[in-house]
């Protein structure tokens, strides 16, 4: 069965919307595998975010990410990773459809980097080198 790594950023965690994604996950159809609560590491995020390396947003989007507990989810599901995708929305907050969960709860912010609440894996392969930054013991 197909896995996803999901993350609700800081932002998410912090306005206690961790909740409402896991309602989202779980209404879908989609079951937990995993549920962590984590204060990332520098190195976590280096991992995490490896792809992204020397990209402009890179050193905002780790200081975003450093700034506060996420919550890890490990989600399994047919396509999950696609399927969560397409819960998630576009990336930009503001261009994000309604009913999706950047759509209706994510919002442009001050900084560089948008507050879009969540991550989900973008390929079988992302997933699994993701779940194993977040859930080493899986
Ligand atoms: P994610 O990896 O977080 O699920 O989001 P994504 O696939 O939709 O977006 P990706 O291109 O992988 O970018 C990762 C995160 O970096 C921030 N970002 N900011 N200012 C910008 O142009 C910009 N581009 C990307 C976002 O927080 C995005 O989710
Ligand atoms: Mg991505």
């Amino acid at each position: 069965m197909e896995r996803s790594l999901i993350l609700v950023k800081p932002d998410g965690f912090r306005r206690g919307l961790t909740g409402e994604v896991i309602r989202r996950i779980e209404a879908k159809g989609y079951t937990l595998a995993a549920l962590a609560v984590v204060t990332p590491t520098r190195d976590q995020l280096a991992a995490h975010y490896a792809e992204h390396e020397g990209k402009p947003f890179y050193e905002p989007l780790l200081e975003f990410m450093s700034s506060g507990p996420v919550a890890a989810v490990v989600i399994e599901g047919q396509e999950c990773i696609k399927g969560f995708r397409s819960l998630a929305g576009a990336t930009k907050p503001t261009e994000a459809a309604p009913g999706t969960i950047r759509g209706d709860l994510g919002r442009k912010w001050a900084g560089t980097v948008d507050e879009n609440i969540v991550h989900g894996s973008d390929s079988p392969e992302s997933a699994a080198r993701e779940i194993g930054i977040w859930f080493p013991s899986l």
